[in-house]
């Protein structure tokens, strides 16, 4: 791999794309992820790669809805695993939240690679591998989840998911918490929060407020989820790459 220069213009955009690659060679990410990146950076470029105001605002409903909840699970993929580990771990320590591995192509091989990879970077328990629950409504590799992971959750962080299994765990009645930079998503579209931002923005962006929100009474967390509207935040986000501002 050629050295990046630091004051390239798209610095941070090549890096990212580094690091899903490395993801591969290592095992992590499946080679669909390429794909799946480069789906997401058509969308980042548009948006300005910038975390737009209306994106914060769900960051922020994201970090609330977070402090709330009684078990709260992020669920880690294979492009996430790659893109920020070390802050997917941050954020589950400030909320309390369990770590779970939970594969769209699923293998064996993966799910313990990317559970090392995480206590590389300081998780302490990573769930995902007994795959003793169900998400009702799917075929079986993708159905798989642990029962006291995210089949016991009732809010899930779900970055870069596929439609499917998306509206399959809203329809379980959990709060999905979903990243995705593109707004049109089906997993976009059946969130209780779309966070429509870049994953390397959002997930210490979530973090970041959580540490300012830990202090607030369940009533002042509740006054922000109650504000937050996912509609007009999907809308402000396509205004965002149709128009350019
Ligand atoms: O590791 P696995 O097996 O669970 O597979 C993970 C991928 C992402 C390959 C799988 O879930 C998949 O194929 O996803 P899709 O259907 O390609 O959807 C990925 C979505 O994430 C697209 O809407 C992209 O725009 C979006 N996306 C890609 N990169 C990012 C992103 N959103 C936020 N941040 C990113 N860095």
């Amino acid at each position: 791999m050629t050295e990046i220069p630091e004051d390239h213009p798209r610095y941070e955009s090549l890096l990212t794309r580094h690091r899903i690659e490395e993801g591969v060679e290592k095992g992590i990410t499946s080679r669909q992820g390429l794909i799946a990146q480069g789906r997401g950076e058509a969308f980042d470029y548009l948006l300005g790669e910038r975390t737009t105001e209306s994106a914060d605002a769900a960051e922020r409903a994201a970090a609330a809805y977070l402090l709330l909840a009684e078990h709260p699970v992020l669920s880690i993929n294979g492009n996430v695993a790659a893109l920020c580990p070390g802050e997917l771990v941050e954020l589950a320590n400030v909320v309390g939240a369990d770590l779970e591995v939970n594969l769209f192509n699923r293998t064996d091989e993966r799910m313990r690679a990317i559970a090392d990879h995480l206590r590389e970077h300081g998780a302490s328990e990573v769930k995902g591998l007994s795959a003793d629950g169900r998400i009702p409504g799917l075929s079986h590799e993708r159905a798989k989840v642990d029962a006291d992971g995210i089949g016991d959750a009732d809010v899930v962080l779900v970055p870069l998911e596929d439609g499917d299994r998306a509206e399959a765990l809203a329809a379980m009645g959990k709060v999905e918490l979903v990243v995705d930079l593109n707004p049109m998503s089906r997993s976009a579209q059946t969130a209780t929060v779309p966070i429509i931002d870049n994953i390397v923005r959002a997930v210490p962006n979530v973090t970041r407020h959580a540490r300012e929100l830990r202090g607030k009474s369940r009533e002042e967390l509740e006054a922000i989820v109650a504000v937050f509207e996912a509609k007009a935040a999907l809308e402000a986000a396509e205004e965002a790459i149709r128009s350019g501002t």
